[in-house]
């Protein structure tokens, strides 16, 4: 009695059929690409070398519904983050983009959580998907070594595009991940690489979703093995997974291994390090996993009470000159006839206002506080431009890039934007700003995105409007 195992040729007239690639159809001119298709196999092109028994069109094709749900989300929340930073001043990163941009629009500063969600979602999806995102590459790894590399004009336009693909969604991924660690490494400028490298990646994404979308849905409607039932293949153990039949795309070997994992047990170590990445990241925008939220560079304490929350810049790092921020301080308002100049011992005169907003960072973390301040319309009207254009807010400090920031005129106007002169926990008593984090006065608006909500405010120019 012989057992045939799956790497056995097998017997004539008993085993199952040989696994065997169809022949390759060559285009025009046909010559050209049957020479290049008659160079000798390189091993890493040889479909043999390519073993896993899991790998095939359904498998694909079950990734590639995943992504083709979560990167559109992604996509879109990153090109509104793009639109959120005020491109309309000048102040988005890269500053001029020539056409390569969605259409502008005034940000909205309604609902205040806004920002928060886009960018949470951007920054983390982009976290959890990165496990799906890898074991997808890895299920086509055959087709990057395809062979012969070229077999028509249209093959190579696809290959192109499968270049923009492959290769923008790694460094998109890389570049995002290592900005959220803080790791500036790769010794470029962050954000005009990650927007250029957007558009590659979301032409090569577009492409490959129109000419893969009919092959996908074809292969998740006919089943495990043309058996017509999605799951079918999910119930199998260890010792019943066959490998997936041969067919066109070239993704299934024909040389399979025996199984040393189940599909299902692939879909859930896959599934199971995004669901890890989830528990150890949500908490850098949800308080009661805030301790979890290890995946996150920053230390878990940046101060005492209601001050104990982010800091991105503190004061030593903002290189400010402490006694700046003492009792010689002033808050000067400019736009109207004559300057108008504040100690902070007047502004807390003025009528107060508190809300409870969120600071979400473009890095992916929030935190929900209690600001208690002078709304920026009301200093507004008292600098004698009650509805303006915009606003420019400038900090005592000069030098680094987010020492200043222009607010659009709803963003000026909501009630609950506000020069921020203490803070709390949600919902509880505030007390003075701590100095890193923006002592005497900060600005805090809703869903405005954190980098504008400038710390150690000096001046603010309430723009009139022309015309
Ligand atoms: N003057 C000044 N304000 C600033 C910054 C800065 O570098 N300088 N950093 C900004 C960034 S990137 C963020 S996310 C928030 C962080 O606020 P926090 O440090 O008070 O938590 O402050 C913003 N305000
Ligand atoms: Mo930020």
């Amino acid at each position: 009695m012989t057992t045939v195992r799956p790497t056995d040729p097998p017997e004539a007239g008993t085993g199952p059929e040989p696994r065997v690639a169809p022949e390759p159809e060559y285009g025009f001119p046909r010559a050209l690409f049957r020479a290049v298709g008659r160079i000798p196999v390189p091993p890493p092109a040889d479909p043999r070398t390519w073993r896993s028994p899991l790998r095939g069109t359904w498998l694909t094709s079950v990734f590639g519904a995943v992504l083709l749900v979560g990167l559109p989300i992604v996509i879109v929340t990153g090109l509104l983050s793009y639109i959120a930073y005020g491109p309309q001043f000048g102040q988005a990163i890269p500053a001029d983009v020539g056409y390569l941009h969605l259409p502008y629009f005034d940000w909205p500063s309604n609902p205040a959580w806004l920002y928060r969600l886009t960018q949470g979602l951007h920054v983390t999806l982009g976290m959890v998907l990165t496990p799906i995102v890898l074991a997808k590459l890895w299920s086509v790894v055959p087709k990057l070594f395809v062979w012969p590399p070229v077999r028509s004009v249209g093959h190579l336009l696809e290959r192109i595009s499968l270049l923009a693909l492959v290769g923008g969604i790694l460094f998109e991924f890389v570049t995002g991940l290592m900005n959220a660690q803080y790791d500036y490494s790769f010794g470029f400028s962050f954000y005009l690489a990650h927007y250029y490298g957007a558009w590659v990646f979301i032409a090569g994404f577009v492409s490959h979703v129109v000419l893969k979308v009919p092959t996908m849905g074809r292969a998740l409607r006919a089943g495990p093995g043309g058996t017509g039932a999605f799951g079918r293949w999910l119930n199998d153990g260890v010792a019943e997974t066959e490998p997936e039949p041969i067919d066109e795309t070239g993704l299934a070997p024909l040389a399979p291994n025996r199984p040393t994992l189940s599909r299902r047990g692939l879909l859930a170590v896959v599934g199971g390090g995004s669901a890890l990445v989830a528990v150890l990241s949500v908490g850098q925008t949800w308080d009661p996993l805030r301790p979890l939220a290890l995946l996150s560079p920053r230390g878990q304490s940046y101060g005492t009470g209601p001050n104990d929350f982010q800091v991105n810049r503190t004061l030593a790092g903002s290189g400010i000159d402490p006694s700046r921020l003492g009792a010689g301080w002033r808050l000067t308002l400019r736009g109207g006839a004559t300057e108008v100049s504040l100690t902070r011992d007047q502004l807390l005169g003025m009528a107060l206002h508190t809300a409870t907003l969120p600071i979400a960072c473009v890095e992916g973390w929030s935190v929900y506080r209690t600001w208690t301040g002078v709304r920026l319309r009301d200093l507004a009207a008292l600098a004698g431009v009650p509805d303006p254009a915009n606003a420019f807010v400038q900090s005592v400090e000069t030098t680094g890039a987010y020492a200043r920031a222009t607010l659009q005129n709803n963003q000026v106007l909501n009630p609950d934007s506000l020069l921020a002169l203490r803070v709390g926990n949600p919902g509880e008593e505030t007390v003075d700003l701590a100095p890193d984090h923006g002592f005497p006065a900060r600005v805090i608006v809703p869903a405005l995105p954190g980098v504008h909500n400038t710390k150690w405010v000096s001046s603010i120019d309430f723009r009139p409007r022309t015309g």
